[in-house]
């Protein structure tokens, strides 16, 4: 269905077909087993001009929407899931800017990474603060016209690889969630140190990793906007453009575990026959084909509606990112389940789809955290909709009253003799 797309996203999606099918699914199974960040393949997108599209023109991107970000995610992690989110997490590391970075920073940190001659990371998550991500403890404190830095960030996509991290601290700890700061850390900086690599189930090729800050300090121009307190927000609303780039891996991810089932299940035969040509197989195909196809609409309809600046993105977002991951997870599994003892073993391609789709059901925001986010927004709009309906509970009319069942005695059981 790729003629329902705007021309720009379809040629997106097409260009990015090529550096997946060139550059990404020769090389996805080594980065898988050697841990290389894939500086190749950002290379390749480079040369095709699809680093940092996201960005603003006048920051020399290319104004792509949260769409055209997605179609390029889904073609990447179509042939590698890892190579899907380094790639995707660079717009999740410069939205915070492009939402609330002043001008001169805009100008300052976003053309390197439109190029992509620096990448860009995202610093919000600790060690005892995930979910409940208001509760961070890293302090940045004003001394002078310096921030002093002290804490440490965990599950840093990109980590080591990027040159520019956007770093969430706590300038006003006595403000819980409203006293935290979005501030830019570059890498070089004296006392901020890239610390243990994550050795992950999947998405192998990118690095995930601890970030200290040990009296690392930063000139008070790097808090992004002019105002501390504005960093809960910021993250929130980067998440809500961010999650559906998980999403589109999601699908990209299940796409690619469903071509690979759909190409095996035809070629092996079993009691004189292709596999494939079973019903009971053709059945698993049919529903996760469907179910990639439920998600990928969602994902693009999410995405469009939050290009176009409609209200609810964080229900949208939520909402494509929950389905399109789950649908992926279960589509991964399926596939393994296709390819029999072949697909538990890493001598085919299929287990490290499995392995990576598990992280979309995990991060920028586990499930359990959408489905709250869903619950949230739908529990807001339960209350606009008794307004609209007129109708409250108790004006629902009463139940009548309970009628006796006639007893089995008497005229209605002697009739049911006869
Ligand atoms: N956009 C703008 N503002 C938002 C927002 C959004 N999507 N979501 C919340 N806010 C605002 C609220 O309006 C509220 O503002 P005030 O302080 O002015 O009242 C403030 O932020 C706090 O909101 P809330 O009370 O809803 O925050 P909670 O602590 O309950 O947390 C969740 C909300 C759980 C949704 C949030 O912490 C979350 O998304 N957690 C997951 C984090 C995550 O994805 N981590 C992975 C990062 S990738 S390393």
């Amino acid at each position: 269905m790729k003629e329902l797309l705007p021309p720009e996203a379809r040629d997106y999606k097409e260009r990015a077909h090529e550096v997946a099918e060139q550059a990404v699914r020769p090389v996805a199974a080594e980065l898988d087993r050697t841990r290389e960040y894939p500086w190749s393949v950002v290379k390749a997108l480079r040369d095709a001009d699809l680093m940092g599209i996201w960005i603003p023109e006048e920051y020399g991107g290319q104004s792509a929407g949260v769409l055209d970000l997605c179609v390029v995610v889904e073609e990447l992690s179509r042939a590698c899931g890892g190579v899907g989110v380094a790639y995707a997490v660079n717009a999740l590391g410069s939205f915070p800017i492009i939402l609330g970075g002043t001008e001169e920073q805009k100008q300052r940190w976003l053309p390197a990474v439109a190029s992509g001659e620096k990448l860009i990371a995202f610093g919000l998550s600790e060690m005892a603060s995930g979910s409940d991500a208001g509760s961070l403890r890293t302090r940045a404190e004003l001394d002078g016209d310096e921030y002093v830095i002290n804490g440490d960030k965990k599950w840093n996509t990109n980590g080591g690889a990027a040159s520019i991290y956007t770093v969430y601290a706590s300038t006003r700890p006595d403000r819980g969630s409203r006293g935290i700061s979005p501030i830019v850390v570059e890498k070089g900086t004296p006392g901020f140190e890239v610390g243990k690599r994550e050795d992950l189930m999947g998405i192998r090729c990118v690095p995930v990793h601890e970030l200290h800050f040990r009296d690392c300090r930063v000139p008070q121009g790097n808090l992004l906007g002019d105002q501390e307190g504005r960093g809960f927000k910021n993250a929130m609303m980067t998440l809500d453009r961010a999650r559906p780039g998980v999403a589109a891996q999601a699908v990209g991810l299940a796409q690619g575990a469903l071509e690979w089932a759909m190409r095996y299940t035809s070629e092996r035969q079993q009691f004189g026959q292709s596999v494939m040509s079973f019903q009971a197989i053709q059945f698993m195909i049919a529903d996760m084909a469907t179910s990639i196809e439920a998600a990928r609409q969602l994902v693009y309809s999410a995405a469009r509606a939050i290009d176009a600046g409609e209200s609810g993105a964080s229900k949208y977002a939520a909402m494509c990112k929950v389905f399109a991951s789950d649908v992926a997870m279960k589509v991964t599994t399926d596939a393994v389940q296709l390819f029999g003892g072949y697909g538990y073993c890493r001598d085919y391609p299929i287990e490290k789809y499995m392995r990576d789709a598990k992280i979309t059901q995990i991060y920028e925001g586990a499930n359990q955290i959408q489905r709250l986010v869903i619950g949230r927004a739908l529990t807001k709009e339960a209350t606009g909709l008794s307004s609209m309906l007129d109708v409250k509970v108790e004006h629902f009319p009463e139940p009548a009253e309970e009628k006796q069942e006639p007893a089995l005695t008497g005229a209605g059981a002697e009739g049911s003799k006869s």
